[in-house]
């Protein structure tokens, strides 16, 4: 499953086989195919923990007719084969891409998916970082039939207009027939329901449908009481049901007043973690077990917000989140590249699609209440800036409805924080400097406020501290347990006692693999910031983040 829930009552689902076969294709690998679950990343194998390279996966089944193949995520290069023939390419670990076959005959058919984890040329975000990134299928694959159209998608808009809550719905449906047919779309959401206009959708074209729902009775979506709806569309054919998509959604606005963020005009205080989608020998293919289980020890600890650091998350994930009323900032992928890194022939054309598809398939998660793009990359030089500038742009233009913002380096010379809706700093202090916190957050907010910050809402979007998971001494020195403890109780304090930051996201919420060129700052090839382990065994700063967010 691809979701946490159905998202389909009419459109045909086939299942495939849970176990493929994996042969490794490049210098490294292993000397012949073997049987791997999906998802999951080939570096869970112990003799390729270290593989860059491609592998190809192969699938049998029995189907025919006209058949969508949905990847939730393929790591991070992919190329899919029906039968021997290319039917696709995808770039990017992170979003989910759809391939579809027509006239497949009845019969067993070979699916071929190639993942290939290599940087190079071909990769302008996936580069060498302070996290991994892992080969293989890494998120749910699913198999549908379809016929002479269906919905590509779905989205809606809540608003509160006259005390009434209404849901802006848009429907895109896609023809896949060679005639063309008269559609129309049932609508059902929360008490309300509305059909739209039947319309002529030319062979093989698209088209958009648009309604407003009066929703009725709903109880808002808040963090304290995350009220879920079903928003159901059915499709009807020249007259005949072929097709469905459901989604949920919540009844929520978010605005930003004064310094503080808004959902239905309560502020909130924002105490999150960041994330990464990275569990031990598991690597990127987090099982749900482990989403929930994180999102409930965050919570344990007094968290209301989590930052998909850097790059957009499972939507199994943001589902949890959704239902247990936790605040997502969701952000595309990019950390840490300098402006030569921006200026790589590939990284316009690959941010716009991580953006467009983040937006697309995420836009109707209630929890999302953030965008983000471009974490600490070059925001001091013009071209630089501009490139940001056109981030942040490009994702108000495809959803007007949240704030956008960006995690800038802790420095000087930001041209951007006027750009963005709210100004979010990542900051060490204790850490890589001696700096006191409560001073430097106070520096910090003074500077955004003085240079193109004024009156925005500043979000310490990451603070933390290294430790090694089980390395305890009274001595408290750097990378003992003690001593992260010790600098991210003065952290949240600094942070959360300002009157000017809107909050916080502790970097970070588990310890995490980097790639090797990182080894000689990071022991043991692991970003140890954690407060909990890899495997999710708390360290003693769990305790400490407990006490100190329960205190705000
Ligand atoms: C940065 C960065 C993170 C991580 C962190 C750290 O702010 O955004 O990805 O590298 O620092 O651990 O130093």
């Amino acid at each position: 499953m691809l979701r946490l829930f159905a998202e389909h009552h009419v459109r045909r689902e086939l299942q495939l086989a849970p176990v493929w076969t994996m042969t490794t294709l490049d210098e490294g690998g292993l000397d012949a195919p073997v049987r791997v679950s999906v998802p999951s990343v080939w570096e869970s194998i112990p003799g390729l923990r270290t593989y860059k390279g491609r592998a190809a996966y192969e699938n049998r089944f029995v189907g025919g007719g006209t058949l969508r193949f949905v990847f939730g995520g393929v790591s991070f290069m992919a190329k899919v084969y029906l039968d021997g023939e290319l039917l696709a390419e995808h770039y990017g670990a992170y979003t989910a891409f759809d391939v579809i076959a027509r006239d497949v005959p009845q019969g067993e058919h070979v699916l071929r998916v190639e993942a290939d984890n290599r940087y190079g040329e071909a990769s302008a975000l996936h580069v060498e970082n302070d996290y991994y990134s892992y080969g293989g299928i890494n998120r749910p694959v699913g198999l549908q039939q379809l016929r002479r159209a269906y919905i590509e998608q779905l989205r809606i808009v809540t608003k509160r207009e006259g005390g009434e809550w209404k849901g802006y719905v848009t429907v895109s449906v896609r023809s896949l027939c060679g005639e063309d047919v008269t559609v129309s779309v049932k609508l059902s959401a929360a008490d309300g329901g509305v059909y739209t206009a039947p319309v002529t959708l030319e062979a093989g074209g698209r088209c958009g449908l648009s309604e407003c729902i009066e929703l009725g009775d709903v109880t808002p979506w808040s963090p304290e009481r995350p009220q879920l709806y079903l928003l159901q569309a059915e499709l009807a054919v020249d007259g005949a049901l072929e097709d469905d998509l459901i989604d949920r959604f919540g009844c929520r606005e978010v605005t930003l007043q004064g310094r503080r963020l808004c959902i239905n005009g309560e502020s909130v205080r924002i105490k999150g973690f960041n994330r990464h989608e990275d569990y031990g020998a598991l690597g990127s293919a987090v099982p749900v077990e482990v989403m929930t289980r994180d999102l409930q020890m965050m919570r344990d600890m007094g968290a209301n917000a989590v930052r998909t650091c850097h790059y957009p998350n499972d939507p199994r994930f943001l589902d949890l989140c959704d239902e247990m009323g936790m605040l997502v900032w969701e952000e595309s992928h990019a950390r840490g590249l300098t402006l030569a890194q921006m200026q790589h022939p590939l990284f316009a054309g690959q941010t716009e699609q991580c953006v467009r598809e983040m937006i697309a398939q995420h836009v109707n998660h209630p929890s999302i209440v953030i965008w983000g793009c471009l974490n600490e990359c070059d925001d001091i030089t013009p071209e630089g800036a501009a490139i940001y500038r056109w981030n942040l742009d490009l994702l108000r233009r495809l959803d007007s409805s949240r704030p956008v913002t960006a995690a800038l380096l802790d420095r000087k010379g930001s041209l951007i924080f006027a750009d963005c809706d709210i100004a979010s700093v990542n900051l060490y202090p204790l850490w890589y400097h001696p700096t006191d916190p409560t001073l430097h957050v106070k520096n910090m907010a003074a500077y955004v406020e003085a240079n193109g910050g004024a009156g925005k809402p500043v979000i310490v979007s990451e603070i933390g501290a290294g430790a090694i998971y089980g390395y305890r001494d009274p001595g408290a020195m750097k990378w003992t347990e003690e001593r992260q403890a010790q600098i991210i109780a003065r952290q949240i304090d600094a942070v959360l006692s300002h009157p000017d930051c809107a909050g916080i996201f502790l970097w970070q919420f588990a310890d995490v693999r980097v790639d090797e060129s990182w080894f000689d700052k990071r022991p043991g090839c692991i970003n140890n910031k954690g407060v909990v382990s890899q495997y999710r065994r708390p360290k003693l700063s769990y305790q400490t983040v407990k006490e100190c967010f329960a205190r705000y």
